[in-house]
């Protein structure tokens, strides 16, 4: 199966560092395919950033190679119900996948992200997945993004300590990372924690290449049909579904509502 991970933001050496990652739990038939978002912010640090991420993402998955499922590479799950309406192969976010894999293995963790600034968006996440009951705390550590991947930083040692007070302070007993640009730092701490540390995007390699096994597609008959044809102005005239999504597949998505009315 082919598996294309995006990246949505425009950092093509994080999308590397995330494909490794993903590459290093795939299974043997499994393609895993990277893209670098080809517009919006060089790192996703806040709702702005994370609202003009979403046509890159959009743009990976209607063109280029199809896939027979979608990662979107970036802890805010950007623009994930949006993903999920454009096309019917299964759209996976890391922080919806790393949280339910922490569910799996421990009854509580922690998200250990980067700036204070997105705590909240991470917050938000917690409540739409119905994570409250498990997730202890979002921790932000103040260190950027793009921080992660400079040779010599500090970021390793801080996320170690704000991984150790969790352990400490919340009670947690599993750490989830709050970013794509931590997927390699998952091994390191788990080997100095000596408790599960996930990384979203191993996570949600691992779950798409479960949910494609199952021949699971997503649903059509509701909230994440194909979108309604209309007008789009201005810049985005470009983006009108009827565009966009082949009248066949709306028309399918159609019947199958009366067919359940
Ligand atoms: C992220 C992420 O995963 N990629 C990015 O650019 N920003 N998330 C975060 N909390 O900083």
């Amino acid at each position: 199966m082919r598996i294309k991970l995006i990246n949505p933001n425009t950092t093509a050496s994080m999308t590397e560092l995330m494909g490794e990652a993903a590459r290093a739990v795939a299974a043997p038939g499994t393609e895993v395919v990277l893209a670098t978002s080809r517009s919006g912010a060089a790192s996703i640090e806040g709702h702005y950033d994370e609202a003009l991420s979403v046509l890159g993402t959009i743009d990976e998955i209607l063109e280029g190679s199809v896939a027979d499922a979608y990662v979107i590479g970036c802890f805010g799950d950007p623009g994930l119900l949006a993903a999920r309406e454009i096309t019917g192969a299964p759209v996976l976010g890391i922080a919806e996948a790393a949280m339910h894999a922490a569910t799996f293995v421990a009854t509580s963790f922690s998200i250990v992200t980067t700036l204070e600034r997105t705590r909240v968006i991470s917050e938000q996440l917690v409540n739409n997945y119905g994570m409250q009951n498990h997730c202890r705390r979002v921790r932000a550590t103040n260190v950027p993004v793009l921080e992660l991947e400079k040779p010599g930083s500090s970021a390793r040692a801080i996320i170690l300590d704000e991984c150790e007070e969790a352990l400490r302070d919340d009670r947690a007993e599993a750490i989830v990372l709050g970013c794509a640009g931590m997927a390699d730092l998952a091994k390191y701490l788990e080997e100095r924690l000596h408790v599960p540390v996930i990384d979203g995007v191993a996570a949600a390699i691992k779950f798409a290449e479960a949910i494609v096994g199952m021949r699971l597609r997503t649903s059509k008959v509701g909230d994440l049909a194909y979108p309604l044809p209309k007008p789009y102005l201005g810049k985005l005239s470009g983006y009108a579904p009827a565009k966009l999504f082949p009248a066949s597949e709306r028309e399918r998505t159609a019947c199958m509502a009366i067919r359940r009315s």
